[in-house]
């Protein structure tokens, strides 16, 4: 009984994403992208971020050209994040 029960718990995908990274340090930054000038910019950023090892999950928007990204920082830095950015032809900092 108490087994089907954690298993049901465990089918909840909110729960499933905690249970694999708990054991990981995940860290939410936000960078400003100033360069985004149109709506498919945020693609090209969100998927650069993406490609970047340990990152979990990039939200980008144009509307107010940012992107918030989350990491494991044990994988990765926020200087590889900017970079990736950068390389993809986005320049971004960390937003204060
Ligand atoms: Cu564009």
């Amino acid at each position: 009984m108490k087994k089907i029960a954690l298993l049901s718990l465990l089918s909840v995908p909110l729960l499933s994403i905690v249970s694999l990274t708990a054991f990981a340090k995940p860290q939410t930054i936000t960078l400003e992208v100033p360069n985004m000038n149109c709506v498919t910019c945020p693609f090209t950023v969100k998927k650069a971020l993406q490609n970047v090892d340990g990152v979990s999950k990039a939200e980008v928007t144009f509307e107010n050209k940012l992107a918030v990204v989350t990491f494991d920082d044990e994988k990765t830095t926020v200087k590889a994040l900017t970079e990736a950015t950068t390389n993809a032809g986005y320049p971004s900092r960390v937003k204060e």
